[in-house]
């Protein structure tokens, strides 16, 4: 029924092969795929808005980035796991502690998958869920400001790449380790242990169903294999996890060979009300473990980093009828679970075929004990009980399975380039379409809901090849538009994306349009170095930090002269943002500063850290362009030797004489334009 492993490999030798001929031979038909009426389809008249929203992982750039369907126009990056000069994203003093981890700062990481929260299954428009893949990480962005507010780092973890998952109601998101480690004792446990020392763990982040805020409920300990792209159950299959995993081999090295010998793999089928009732039940243990927590908060304009300290274990031995295994052919790399909540569909990289599960058949098969022998001491279904259908030939290299509203399941065929379309009832294939070149994801619009929006699907290419104009060894990443309205799937657009994007998904606009922030309201402003008018900004030395309270409105900075730092002093310039105006941050930046750039929004402070290392005269700048006299939006700041004794003084638009006498407090502190002081 499978084709041989050794035929197989050389199969997907040879497709590898082909890949890097591409170049030379381009495909026939890589252009003739498109159909006539194409750019109308996916044409957006300027001044117009697209139809939907496309929340994009960014792969190893760390970030996510959103575009418009079906116009395939990029609306914003937004930052998450890696540092990001161009909003000051983890230079600023306030967005530094969101990149903080247990191994102390980790400004970038390799951004997989996202999940839309969801209630009853469909999307809700508040949160966007992202996985750090590297340091084990998973961060919540909002829909309404666009920005990251908080991430959590996983213990008892490592490569997070199974994540992140939600429930249907966004109970929890979900994240399984790709790597198995030794947990808890014997931590440096000898590699060639493996088998006998290194564990899995699946953990489930709670998220709090109004604040959205996360916290590791618990983690349940597993055989050591490897977890792949997962997905909750809906509807029927509500109570359900299914997990993808291979390496049930248990190989520690040349897993390429050692990880592929056996037939089939496993979904690990986990009831999740089931694991949060043992939980309650006090049948976990709490572990030392140590995590970092980071939070930002919209109205103290700034993020704390909590280093947690324990997490609660479940071991499955104390957790009767928790967990069932479902073989799986080779090495799956996902599993999805279609609207209705009834089928499981699993795509093994190295199978010839797509098996379809039956949910109703796998509870039937628990219920009559239906096993096939145990797999680490777990029962293991008998596949032919629980398998609704096999959908034969469907093409090489079956990865991500996506679903529209009327019976029909989407593959993407990595080894073979194309997307296959195929009907769950029967699973009969319907239709094929080339995709160029290697698709990884895809995404239907609104594929993994309860309700899948259909009309458009996305794929997301692993090689772009001649796609686009040359640009060195390294071409555009890109992604592929089809129209899937009609029977037959239609090529209507490519479009380059930023980073490598692997899972994507999107929402109407109209779900999170009327929702986004446009200005955060002055007077809410929490910063503690908050200058709420442009009477409330001062200079103040404490110790060998001077601190400036700084405002910033069109055009000009408050203070923008400013004396009598020295050398060695640590500037912080907490800029607050007076404007109360839709779309006018101010940005901020100083010569030989060593981080970068900060971008404050309105209503809203951020202070940029400046080192003054060295005597001399420093420009400062506004770097967005604000007005006709942005360019004027300028100001110095003057750095002393050290030890000498220049008052500390600062104005706008007056030229006051130079304060010889430190002592001297010549107008007042805190006045408005045209202040000095000294202290
Ligand atoms: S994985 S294809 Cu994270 Cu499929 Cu990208
Ligand atoms: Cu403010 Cu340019």
């Amino acid at each position: 029924m499978f084709i041989s492993q050794t035929k197989f490999l050389s199969t997907v030798a040879l497709a590898a092969v082909a890949a890097t001929t591409l170049n030379s031979c381009k495909p026939k038909g890589a252009s003739a795929a498109v159909v006539g009426n194409a750019a109308e389809k996916v044409y957006v008249a300027p001044g117009k808005y697209d139809e939907f929203y496309d929340f994009v992982s960014g792969g190893f750039n760390g970030q996510l980035s959103v575009y418009g369907i079906p116009s395939g126009r990029l609306l914003r990056i937004i930052p998450v796991f890696s540092t990001h000069p161009e909003s000051g994203w983890g230079y600023s003093e306030e967005t530094k502690p969101m990149l903080n981890t247990s191994h102390g700062e980790v400004p970038w990481d390799d951004l997989h998958h996202i999940a839309l929260s969801t209630t009853n299954g469909e999307h809700d428009g508040r949160w966007v869920f992202a996985n750090g893949n590297n340091t084990p990480r998973i961060a919540r962005v909002s829909m309404r400001t666009f920005r990251t507010e908080e991430i959590i780092e996983i213990p008892n973890s490592a490569g997070n790449h199974s994540s992140p998952f939600i429930t249907e109601n966004t109970e929890y998101t979900i994240a399984g380790t790709r790597f198995s480690i030794p947990v808890q004792n014997n931590l440096d446990a000898p590699i060639n242990t493996y088998k006998q020392n290194y564990k899995g763990t699946v953990s489930f982040i709670k998220v709090d169903s109004s604040s959205g805020r996360m916290n590791i409920a618990f983690q349940v300990l597993t055989p050591g294999i490897d977890f792949d792209l997962s997905r909750g159950g809906k509807g029927p299959s509500h109570d359900w996890f299914f997990f993808s995993c291979y390496n049930s081999e248990k190989a520690n090295t040349l897993l390429e060979v050692n990880a592929s010998a056996k037939d089939k793999d496993f979904i690990m089928a986990l009831n999740w009300k089931k694991a949060e009732q043992y939980a309650r039940e006090g049948r976990g243990k709490m572990v030392p473990a140590e995590y970092a927590h980071n939070v930002y908060d919209d109205t103290k304009h700034q993020a704390t980093s909590t280093i947690e300290k324990q997490v609660l274990l479940l071991d499955p031995k104390d957790c009767p009828d928790m967990i069932y295994f479902i073989p799986c052919p080779k090495s799956p790399h996902g599993t999805d679970v279609d609207p209705t909540g009834q089928y499981l569909v699993s795509s093994g990289k190295l199978a010839a075929l797509i098996p379809v599960f039956s949910f109703a058949k796998v509870q039937q098969a628990i219920a009559n004990k239906t096993f096939d022998g145990t797999f680490e001491g777990f029962p293991v279904l008998k596949y032919e009980s629980v398998l609704h259908g096999e959908v034969q030939k469907p093409g090489l290299g079956p990865l991500h399975t996506e679903f529209d509203n009327d019976g029909n399941a989407y593959t993407s065929m990595f080894v073979s380039s194309e997307i296959v379309k195929w009907r769950i009832k029967d699973v009969k294939v319907l239709d094929r379409v080339p995709t160029y070149y290697f698709i990884g994801h895809l995404s239907v619009m609104g594929g993994p809901t309860r309700k899948p929006y259909g009309k458009y699907m996305v794929a997301y290419n692993k090689i772009t090849k001649d796609r686009y104009l040359p640009t060195g060894p390294e071409l555009a990443q890109s992604a592929q538009l089809y129209d899937i309205s009609g029977d037959k799937m239609k090529l209507i657009l490519d479009f380059p994306t930023v980073g490598e994007p692997h899972y994507a998904e999107a929402i109407p606009a109209s779900k999170i349009s009327q929702n986004s922030v446009k200005i955060f309201k002055i007077e809410n402003n929490a910063h503690p170095y908050a200058a709420k008018g442009e009477g409330q900004t001062k200079v103040e030395r404490k110790g060998n930090q001077v601190h400036v309270w700084m405002t910033a409105i069109r055009s000009h900075l408050t203070p923008d002269n400013i004396e009598g730092v020295k050398a060695g002093d640590d500037v912080y310039f907490h800029v607050t943002n007076l404007e109360q105006d839709w779309d006018v941050p101010h940005g901020f930046a100083i010569k030989n500063a060593n981080n970068a750039e900060i971008l404050i929004m309105p209503g809203e402070t951020q202070t940029l850290k400046f080192k003054a290392e060295k005597s001399g005269i420093y420009p400062f700048y506004c770097t967005d362009f604000c007005s006709a006299l942005h360019q004027e939006m300028q100001g110095y700041l003057r750095v002393s030797p050290a030890g000498s004794n220049v008052a500390l003084l600062y104005s706008t638009g007056k030229n006051l004489p130079a304060v010889t006498d430190p002592t001297t407090d010549s107008i007042g502190k805190g006045s408005t334009s045209g202040a000095t002081s000294s202290r």
